[in-house]
């Protein structure tokens, strides 16, 4: 089975490489991350929840959406379509190229048609998610991954070519993870691929925490503090 190739960006690469870890707190902008390769929670890219976990990380294992999720345009499968499941391959213990035994209630994943695709809004109580992110698992064609804010407006929508391996046999070597911060808080993602099914996994929010000044504020700061240290040592002209 080929494995996935890099994905080809339909939009500037530099701003998904924006995703510096520790800036995000303090930007007005959305700032997206991935599509990176996830087989374990221990590939939410760094930076993502700035050092901290997931306030939710729904893994479908139990057979239920967190209440403080809706979905759209598909459903939970933990019990059909065993051996074509695509759940995180870490969802079973072991992260050995696949999920299974695939027996009931095990190596779920939520299932829908790749075209209109798949969404999760935040319905809980409390402030929107300000990380909000979610696991491709299986495909085919373009994967395009989007995400709306508080008022429902268009927070980024991107395209990437070459992720699906072409299987629908469960491989995991495809599977990547698609996310976003926005401080302003965002209500929902959506993500869809142009043909085919499609399955998600490791539906995952949290809060931000740290605001962390930008560089352009570190460098204000730091001519500040000079600017008072010269002050401090320059000789006091004699008084008249
Ligand atoms: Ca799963
Ligand atoms: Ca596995
Ligand atoms: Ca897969």
């Amino acid at each position: 089975m080929p494995r996935s190739t890099q994905p080809t960006a339909l939009v500037t690469a530099a701003l998904m490489a924006s995703a510096v870890p520790g800036l995000a707190a303090a930007s007005a902008a959305p700032i997206f991350f991935g599509p990176s390769a996830y087989l374990s929670p221990a590939d939410i890219p760094a930076g993502f929840y700035h050092g901290g976990s997931p306030t939710l990380l729904e893994t479908f294992e139990d057979g239920s959406l967190d209440a403080s999720l809706q979905g759209s345009g598909g459903s939970i499968i933990s019990v059909s379509f065993a051996g074509i499941r695509d759940s995180v391959d870490s969802d079973d213990g072991t992260i050995d190229g696949t999920c299974g035994p695939q027996t009931a209630g095990r190596c779920a994943s939520w299932f829908g048609n790749g075209v209109p695709g798949v969404g999760f809004s935040f319905v809980g109580s409390g402030a929107l998610p300000t990380a909000f992110g979610l696991v491709w698992t299986d495909g085919f064609g373009t994967i395009t991954f989007s995400a709306k804010g508080a008022d429902g407006q268009s927070l980024g929508s991107f395209s990437f070519n070459g992720i699906p391996d072409g299987s629908a046999a469960a491989t995991t070597a495809e599977d990547r993870f698609f996310g976003l911060q926005f401080a302003g808080g965002i209500q929902s993602i959506q993500i869809s691929n142009s043909s085919g099914g499609i399955e998600v996994d490791h539906v995952q929010y949290g809060q931000m925490t740290a605001a962390v000044p930008e560089p352009q504020q570190w460098v204000l700061l730091l001519l500040g503090l000079a600017l008072l240290a010269w002050r401090k040592l320059s000789p006091t002209p004699p008084r008249s």
